[in-house]
């Protein structure tokens, strides 16, 4: 215990935990939270630091937590495990912030990089199954914890405002950027249009379904429990079928320096339609369904702008690990922008074959890599 340090051993001790505390170390890559890995003599926990500028309101952004992972419970899925703190609550708040304990999920692997097609397609069908659960869910008792989240347009104009802004001074080192994100700008309002005209029904979603955001089991590699439950609100599931695109269907790291080695993958991206899809045959309408290859361009789209109007408003938001990084995150999401729009037939003609055929095994398809 005694190279614990000692403000995060205070907060631990906070916690109901099982055994002594032995080690507290930080731990995997999400870009919101800090996360720490706490072994005790008995067993593992996560401990995060909430991101209070993100999420300002704890109180409801856990009681959204709460609500979401006894229903899953209930209905016999694995889910997150909130530790309750020394008073009974879900989380602490002290001066060094709002934190929070779970059961560490053992045996698990989450990727920042897909390893093979079939993780992929298991990664889409637990997606696809957790809509599916999140449809049954009663969305009323749900508040919203960001405001605007995968509003597109509403992206830009923040975009906009940070190019106009240039806080650091560093927009005129990326101008062709900047000119990528407004020259699509005819693209930005046709998921948030449909929600409002009523042609995309309004659901229940993850809304941050990156592959790092689903644990995979470590012998099997079929997926075990999607995580990062922050961001559950109503939302197209357009949104969630895209950002895994965005993330998954790529064959290199979202912060890869070498933009020869990112490319987008139509064959990754037939795995997780075919998970995903095979899921929601009975909900998805048409109209979702023909949307699926723009949803991808969509959310690497916004994503990309995001992490440009950061870099310009002097990173922060996401986590960086140097000056560049929220630059190099940009790069490889115009690059992939970039391939999808060369791939949008075949993107089709993968849809329309999905949606044509019965439910997938996985069994049926290869361990076929990426491309
Ligand atoms: P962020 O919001 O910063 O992305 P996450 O909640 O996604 O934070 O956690 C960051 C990472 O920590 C995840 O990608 C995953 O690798 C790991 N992780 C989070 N919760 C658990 C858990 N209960 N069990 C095992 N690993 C976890
Ligand atoms: C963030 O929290 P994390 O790292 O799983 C972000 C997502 C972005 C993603 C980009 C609450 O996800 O919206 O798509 O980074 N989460 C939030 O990697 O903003
Ligand atoms: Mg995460």
């Amino acid at each position: 215990m005694s190279s614990v340090d000692t403000a995060l051993a205070l907060v631990a001790s906070r916690f109901r935990l099982e055994g002594e505390v032995q080690s507290i170390t930080p731990y995997g890559d999400g870009h919101i939270n800090v996360t720490y890995l706490i072994s005790t003599t008995k067993r593992r926990y996560i401990l995060q630091r909430m991101n209070t500028d993100v999420f300002p309101d704890t109180k409801s952004l856990m009681r959204n937590i709460e609500l979401v992972t006894a229903f899953l419970k209930a209905r016999g899925k694995e889910t997150l495990d909130i530790i309750r703190s020394d008073d009974g609550g879900t989380y602490i708040d002290n001066e060094t912030g709002a934190w929070r304990v779970y059961a560490f999920i053992e045996h698990t692997i989450s990727y920042n990089l897909v390893p093979n097609a079939s993780v992929f397609r298991d990664a889409g069908a637990a997606f696809g199954d957790f809509q599916n659960e999140l449809a049954l869910f009663d969305a009323s008792q749900l508040t919203e914890t960001i405001a605007h989240f995968h509003d597109t347009p509403h992206r830009f104009l923040d975009f906009k405002a940070a190019v106009e802004k240039d806080e650091l001074g560093r927009a005129a080192s990326c101008r062709s950027e900047i000119d990528f994100y407004d020259a699509h700008a005819d693209v930005y309002p046709v998921i948030m249009d449909g929600l409002k005209d009523g042609s995309l029904p309004l659901r229940v979603t993850h809304n941050d379904t990156k592959l790092n955001n689903i644990l995979m089991d470590a012998t099997t590699h079929k997926a075990r429990a999607v995580i990062d439950l922050d961001t559950i609100m109503p939302g197209s599931m357009l949104f969630d079928f895209g950002d895994s695109i965005r993330f998954g269907a790529s064959t290199a790291l979202e912060d890869e320096r070498d933009l020869d080695k990112v490319h987008f993958s139509t064959e990754l991206f037939r795995a997780y339609a075919e998970g995903f899809v095979g899921q929601l045959r009975q909900s998805i309408t048409e109209r979702e369904a023909q949307l699926l290859p723009l949803s991808a361009r969509m959310m690497t789209l916004e994503c990309g702008m995001r992490f440009l109007a950061d870099y310009l408003s002097g990173d922060t938001y996401f986590a960086t690990d140097y000056p560049e990084h929220n630059l190099v995150r940009c790069r490889t999401q115009i690059k992939l922008v970039q391939e999808m729009e060369a791939s949008e037939a075949p993107m089709n003609a993968i849809v329309e074959a999905v949606m044509a055929s019965g439910p997938t095994s996985t069994a049926e398809h290869g361990e076929g890599g990426a491309r």
